[in-house]
């Protein structure tokens, strides 16, 4: 008998337990609220620990400025100075690898500099070389494209796009920076933002970090440790502007004949380089996957003739473009002829409508200017 009524009772027992169960819902959101509070302690760890990684990069390593007081504000051009003075007066095999920066991201978070002409060095067995850095929108910025007064002819063959040229001086200069250098900056990874030496970093790092400022916002997602931001800004003869974003910008080495990889687009502009929105054209036009061809490379899918001599300049032309980005400057917007030849993005003003201004600009996805404030699309 005992035992009966202690079998019924944990029964009963069971069933009240059972009733007081949460329910997925609510576990789901007790789940999400520690997760939104691990990611914010996080977030301040990661703000502090980059924070500190550019302190003692300043004050430790690089800049000992004798007479200023290590917590007194650096004085900028003076900084800037003697770091040029240390980089030139290192021999290049010094093994000091805070003599270039990776890139212009990096040179931000050491320095944060004005936009300018800088050298940088992606990798250490390779020479450095000199990029526009464009410290506005958020910062950080490679330029890898600059359009701004027809000053540059962009109709030239593979050697020169793939060495780059144009000029590398003056504020409204306009260039290609190179293949080869495009290929080398992207491929080898941009999280330079992302302190390597900082705890929380590796701490999370095999798990992925799993939030960013994200186009001004706080979103979650996920994002890969080297994963970069391609920022397109176009001008027209209005003066009218916008812009668009291409996450992770790849293009392959040489031999891949620089074939052109992106990921998700965002922005104002329209997702041009995938062809816009009609599937039909997307086939036909879409830029992703395809390689670079010049006037004397043809790897278009153009059988019956050359995109790039058409359009008069080198790109990854498909059959043949929804951007023409290196195309004819044309001093009046709209212009006509026998091709679409003109710096194009058929999303914003269409194939027959040349831009007066472009940029092709890079940095690492996940950047962090200003101490985490967060880089808005601006306008
Ligand atoms: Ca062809």
């Amino acid at each position: 008998m005992k035992t009966v009524f202690a079998t019924l009772l944990l029964f009963l027992l069971r069933r009240v337990s059972a009733s007081y169960r949460s329910s997925p819902e609510e576990e789901c959101r007790r789940e999400l609220l520690e997760l939104r509070s691990s990611i914010g302690s996080l977030q301040s760890s990661l703000l502090i620990g980059a924070w500190q990684l550019r302190n003692l990069r300043e004050h430790n390593h690089f800049y000992r400025p004798s007479t200023e007081h290590s917590s007194s504000p650096p004085n900028l051009n003076k900084t800037m100075k003697s770091a040029e003075l240390k980089t030139t007066a290192l021999p290049k095999t010094s093994g000091n690898l805070i003599v270039y920066d990776q890139d212009c991201s990096t040179l931000y978070n050491r320095a944060q500099p004005p936009s300018g002409f800088y050298r940088i060095r992606p990798r250490s067995d390779m020479e450095p070389f000199l990029v526009y850095c464009d410290m506005t929108h958020g910062g950080g910025w490679t330029v890898v494209q600059r359009r701004r007064n027809g000053k540059v002819d962009f109709n030239r063959d593979w050697e020169e796009y793939k060495s780059g040229f144009g000029h590398f001086k003056e504020k409204n200069d306009e260039f290609w920076l190179g293949n080869e250098h495009i290929y080398t900056l992207l491929k080898e990874g941009m999280f330079s933002n992302i302190p390597p030496e900082c705890d929380v970093y590796l701490k999370y790092r095999r798990r992925i970090l799993l939030f960013a400022f994200y186009y001004g916002s706080l979103e979650f997602r996920l994002i890969l440790p080297g994963e970069n931001l391609m920022r397109i800004d176009l001008m027209d003869w209005n003066g009218q502007r916008t812009y668009a974003f291409y996450e992770n910008f790849r293009i392959s080495d040489e031999k891949g004949k620089y074939r052109l990889q992106f990921g998700l687009y965002s922005g104002k502009a329209g997702d041009a380089l995938s062809g816009g929105s009609h599937m039909k054209d997307q086939w036909s036009i879409s830029h992703n996957g395809m390689p670079f061809s010049t006037r004397d490379r043809d790897h278009d899918r153009y059988l019956q003739g050359s995109c790039a001599k058409e359009n008069k300049g080198g790109w990854w032309y498909n059959r043949c473009h929804a951007a023409n980005l290196n195309g004819k400057f044309y001093r009046n917007g709209e212009y006509k002829g026998t091709h679409d030849n003109g710096m194009v993005w058929l999303t914003w003003r269409g194939l027959w409508n040349s831009l007066r201004h472009t940029s092709m600009k890079v940095r690492p996805l996940l950047f962090m200017d200003s101490l985490g404030s967060g880089a808005g699309p601006g306008e």
